[in-house]
């Protein structure tokens, strides 16, 4: 007979005060570099030909705008991208979308459409803005390798004009080329639209108190 074991995963701040929380989703093609872009952003590391796997999210403090304390959480989905199978969990609880392809693989630009879809199916904020998406930013990686570039730079911008995304054509996980923009002007705007979640540690802190049932992964 099997035992089934449930993990609750509670990190609050112990005496924290309310704070603004920011998810933020990492999509994109096989090996185009999501792990490797968090990771330079984060702990300004690269290794190459080492696949970044091993981080679900990384957490950090943003800081404090108009009065309210901003706490980021990004994640990656290792390995489910592969298969095209990120559960529509993850689209819903996403205030915004950091959305990858290769410079130097076509497919993985082509396929940006069905990326763009899926946050559109799955995203519960889509319709709240005027192009009928939460906030996304498209990001060109691997700008280094510039024999092998596949993707013409002006086509690829004149796409997400079309649809109104901010992107960035020349971002280099490798060289640490265009790293933090695409970050800011992704937290910028889920701030300016108000999509972020306030998280009262106090609160939950009581409600586990309350319940040994209770669950919140924040
Ligand atoms: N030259 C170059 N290589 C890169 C760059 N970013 C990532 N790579 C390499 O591309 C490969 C894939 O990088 P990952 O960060 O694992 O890509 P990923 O999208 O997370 O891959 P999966 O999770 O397996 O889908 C690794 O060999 C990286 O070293 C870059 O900016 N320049
Ligand atoms: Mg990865």
């Amino acid at each position: 007979m099997s035992t089934t074991t449930t993990t609750t995963i509670t990190t609050t701040t112990i005496n924290g005060d309310d704070y603004e929380l920011i998810k933020v989703l990492i999509l994109g093609d096989y090996h185009v570099g999501k792990g490797s872009v968090l990771r330079r952003y984060h702990y300004d590391e690269f290794e190459l030909g080492v696949s970044a796997i091993g981080v679900d999210f990384i957490k950090r403090d943003y800081g404090i705008v108009d009065g309210k304390n901003y706490k980021i959480q990004i994640w990656d989905v290792n390995g489910c991208e592969r298969f095209r199978t990120i559960t529509s969990s993850y689209y819903r609880g996403s205030h915004g979308f950091l959305l990858l392809y290769d410079v130097t693989n076509q497919e993985s630009f082509n396929n940006l459409q069905f990326w763009i879809n899926e946050i559109k199916k799955n995203s519960p904020i889509s319709s709240s803005s005027s192009n009928g998406l939460p906030p996304i930013v498209i990001i060109g990686n691997k700008c280094d390798l510039i024999n092998d570039i596949k993707v013409d730079h002006i086509k690829s911008k004149q796409f997400c004009d079309s649809l109104s995304i901010n992107s960035f054509q020349n971002v280099s996980a490798k060289d640490s080329i265009n790293i933090n923009e695409p970050f800011e002007i992704l937290f910028k705007q889920i701030i300016e639209k108000g999509h972020s979640q306030t998280i009262s540690p106090k609160k939950n802190i009581e409600k586990n108190n309350n319940s040994n049932k209770s669950c919140s992964i924040l």
